[in-house]
């Protein structure tokens, strides 16, 4: 459960949050595929609630009314084709499950699949659940909510923002559970998101991830296990519930890499020391890794003074450093523009969600931010792939400017303080390279800078775009 299954040497995942199915399908052969991506973390493909007031906000995905795969981003059919089409162009799904709980106290209706639910009544007949598959309050307050941090059975067993808390020690719930994850894998899934672990004990994480199938063979060598990454938030609060406690199930959230990169950007000498085993941080190889998620960029989720799309210069250094040096699975956020920080995505007078439109310029229409399209993070994405698996060598800095180079594969070079004219030894073969942040290389050849390597790997690196002052060459870059 920790294998990212990614194809080839490719290594980055894009959060496409809140993307309708038929969008992704068309991104995955028109650029992820051809740009090196690994994959893709879809919103939840279950049946959830709908929201009315306020008006569809992106988080009724977290409130499951079913395992039916049909959600405000597609129907099963739509589902099973994306998944076909991504997978044909060497671009793996990774899928958000919401598993810990159903919806929240006094909601009722119709789910996005037309099941019926009653939340007080526990009544769930679209999975089926009842009464018996949910925790009793018996290890909570008065509130039966999760009012303390430090007592980890309420964190367990107690409601998550009054959301009707599943007993996964009952078999039923187990079956259904991993029912539905063997269907997402069978259809062609490469992994999971695990939404809200830190609230299920992990030793029953740990039976429901052994009733899991393996991958679909039609796209994965026979035997592959799903990738498991787990969401849980440890900031390294006292007494609290440690992301270390899941890593020997799957890859497990760092949100204190949110922290660290940001440290990285404003004083890049620091960034070979964003591991800090002292803090408690996970290993790198149990990290999955973000500047930014879908809940703390909006002051969800531990929200917080992290780095956005909204300051884009320091973003997008972030992401360069994310990228460009090696550390933990690195996933990208690609947002919609939002000023409310419960409003849902881009939508039409009747709730539909918008379909993600392409300028010619590459960036995206309609409300969507696209960040994983920015120049300099889509060159870092093929840079990811392109070094996959070299250490970094050679590390300097001198000031608030830093360069390094991935073995013989790779070079990256960033300044803080105006511009960078310096000859490095970049350990490439001699020739001619695209500084990738600038584009990535086309038929015609770059479409910006270009890095000339001499025959003892060493080049004249000069850096003068204020807006991004990056340069970063790799072995598949060349002019
Ligand atoms: C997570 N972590 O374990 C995410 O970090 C968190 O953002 C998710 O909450 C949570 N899991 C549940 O999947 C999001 C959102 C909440 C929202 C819930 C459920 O951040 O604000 O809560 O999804 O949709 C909403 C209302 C809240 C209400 C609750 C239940 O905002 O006020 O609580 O629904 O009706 C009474
Ligand atoms: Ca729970």
């Amino acid at each position: 459960w920790h294998h990212n299954n990614c194809v080839g040497n490719r290594e980055a995942i894009v959060h496409l949050f809140e993307w309708k199915w038929t969008d992704i399908a068309k991104e995955c052969e028109q650029f992820l595929g051809p740009m090196g991506f690994c994959g893709v973390q879809i919103s939840p493909p279950n049946e959830h609630a709908i929201v009315l007031s306020p008006r569809r906000p992106w988080w009724e995905s977290y409130q499951p009314v079913s395992y039916k795969l049909t959600s405000r981003r597609g129907s099963e059919k739509e589902f099973v084709d994306m998944v076909e089409r991504c997978n044909r162009v060497n671009v793996g799904i990774y899928a958000d499950i919401v598993i810990n709980h159903m919806t929240g106290m006094g909601r009722s209706g119709t789910g996005t699949a037309g099941s019926p639910f009653d939340a007080d009544a526990h009544s769930f007949p679209g999975v089926p659940y009842s009464f018996p598959d949910f925790n009793d309050c018996s290890s909570c307050s008065g509130c039966c909510c999760i009012d303390s941090w430090t007592d980890f059975a309420r964190v367990r067993n107690c409601r998550l923002v009054g959301l009707i808390d599943l007993n996964h020690k009952v078999t039923h719930v187990q079956n259904m559970v991993s029912g539905f994850m063997n269907h997402l894998i069978d259809i062609g899934v490469a992994g999971f998101r695990i939404d809200a672990a830190k609230h299920v004990w992990p030793e029953d994480l740990e039976i429901i991830f052994k009733k899991l199938n393996n991958l679909n063979t039609k796209w994965f060598p026979s035997g592959s296990k799903p990738l498991v990454y787990m969401e849980v938030i440890d900031m390294n609060q006292g007494g609290e519930i440690q992301a270390n406690s899941y890593k020997h199930l799957g890859l497990v959230t760092d949100f204190r890499y949110c922290v660290k990169i940001k440290d990285s950007q404003r004083n890049l000498g620091g960034i070979p020391y964003m591991y800090d085993a002292g803090w408690g941080m996970l290993h790198p190889d149990d990290a999955f890794v973000f500047v930014d998620n879908h809940d703390n960029q909006r002051g969800h989720g531990g929200g917080g003074n992290i780095l956005t799309y909204k300051k884009p210069y320091e973003y997008k250094m972030a992401q360069a450093i994310a990228l460009g040096w090696p550390y933990g699975q690195p996933r990208i956020m690609s947002s919609f523009h939002f000023s409310d920080s419960e409003a849902g995505p881009p939508m039409d007078e009747n709730d539909n969600t918008l379909d993600v439109t392409i300028n010619a310029d590459g960036s995206c229409g309609n409300g969507w931010v696209c960040e994983h399209r920015w120049k300099p993070i889509a060159g870092m994405v093929s840079f990811s792939k392109a070094t996959s698996g070299e250490q970094a060598k050679d590390f300097w800095s001198e000031g608030n400017q830093a360069a390094w180079r991935r073995g013989h594969k790779g070079f990256v070079a960033m300044t803080n303080q105006g511009g960078l004219r310096k000859t490095f030894y970049t350990g490439l073969p001699s020739g001619q390279y695209c500084n990738i942040i600038q584009g990535c290389p086309t038929k015609l050849g770059c479409e910006g800078q270009i890095v000339n390597v001499d025959d003892n790997g060493n080049a004249m690196i000069e850096i003068n775009d204020s807006e991004n002052p990056i340069l970063a060459i790799h072995i598949e870059g060349k002019a």
